[in-house]
């Protein structure tokens, strides 16, 4: 099958698992159910949860992947809720349409992304019973990823270098690694776990996650910089004009596009030890890190 056709089956089964597993907008209360999902149903590539499931097909298909992959969904789309709110980057628009709290209003927004971050956990909790061992590994793998040293930790720091304007490349790294970086790695490991993979493979996922991520990012920097709202669904050209420490701030366009081609090399190296007959993750993954040209 072709890549597209590939990866349109996949979108649309994570459409349907996120239509279905989160609590219906009638749920009461109401405003903050509708809130749920209007920030999760609006859009958005789905990269994670179509890595959870391809990687899991990949590593054996033990055990159903979909609560696992609805459950990244629901902790990525709650971080970027919080990152639109103005007490964090103050947007307007998110997946091409107003952010969270523009439609509705802050303290929504904010409960709404709360009551996602825990209804992932309550997602595994309650679709992985049967496998103690697989729940405990899920949980403390999104925990990880979501908890104060990874995802929450770069975003503490990315707020504290807005007023740092001597941030190195190292500190930009931390910051990436943890903001980005790590979610991207709990969606490839979280796929590993539920499909059954060796503890080598499992180590694989977690480089080829780290500069999957690090491509990703830098390729976010550059697309902020060069590509325009419409095409990015949120606003763009945010970086520049808070003078915001970037890899094209620091390095500028061709070599932060260079960089981000080393890290994917090196993603897709460790990606290529892992079964994929088709090819449909390595061409995936090669493809976050050229997308918006
Ligand atoms: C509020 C704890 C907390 C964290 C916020 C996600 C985030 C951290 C900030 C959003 C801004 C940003 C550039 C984050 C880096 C990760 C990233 C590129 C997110 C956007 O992911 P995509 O492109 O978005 O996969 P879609 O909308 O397609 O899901």
């Amino acid at each position: 099958m072709q890549f597209a056709a590939q990866l349109k089956g996949y979108h649309d089964r994570v459409e349907q698992g996120l239509a279905r597993l989160v609590p219906a907008g009638s749920t009461r209360p109401a405003r903050l159910h509708e809130a749920m999902r209007y920030a999760l149903l609006g859009g958005g590539k789905r990269l994670r949860p179509i890595l959870t499931l391809a990687i899991a097909e990949r590593c054996g298909g033990q055990h159903e992947a979909l609560p696992a992959a609805v459950a990244i969904e629901c902790i990525h789309t709650y971080s970027l809720v919080h990152d639109d709110l103005p007490c964090m980057d103050n947007d307007d628009l998110r997946r091409g349409r107003p952010t969270a709290h523009k439609q509705f209003d802050e303290a929504t927004a904010l409960l709404a992304g709360d009551a996602l971050l825990t209804y992932a956990f309550q997602l595994i909790g309650r679709h992985y019973a049967a496998v103690p061992a697989l729940a405990t590994a899920l949980t403390r793998e999104f925990a990880e990823a979501a908890g104060s040293e990874k995802l929450i930790g770069g975003q503490m720091e990315d707020l504290l270098a807005e007023r740092n304007p001597g941030m190195t490349t190292s500190g930009l790294e931390f910051i990436h690694l943890n903001k980005t970086a790590a979610m991207l790695t709990a969606a490839l490991v979280a796929g590993g776990l539920c499909g059954g993979a060796s503890e080598s493979e499992i180590n694989r996922l977690r480089l080829a996650g780290r500069h999957l991520g690090l491509a990703f990012q830098i390729v976010d920097d550059v697309l902020d910089a060069t590509a325009d709202t419409a095409t990015l669904g949120k606003t763009a050209g945010k970086d520049a004009k808070a003078d915001k420490t970037t890899y094209v701030k620091l390095h500028g366009l061709e070599a932060s596009q260079n960089i981000a081609r080393r890290h994917t090399a090196t993603a897709l190296e460790a990606l290529a030890g892992l079964p994929d007959d088709d090819g449909f993750v390595m061409t995936l993954a090669e493809s976050m890190a050229t997308r918006g040209k």
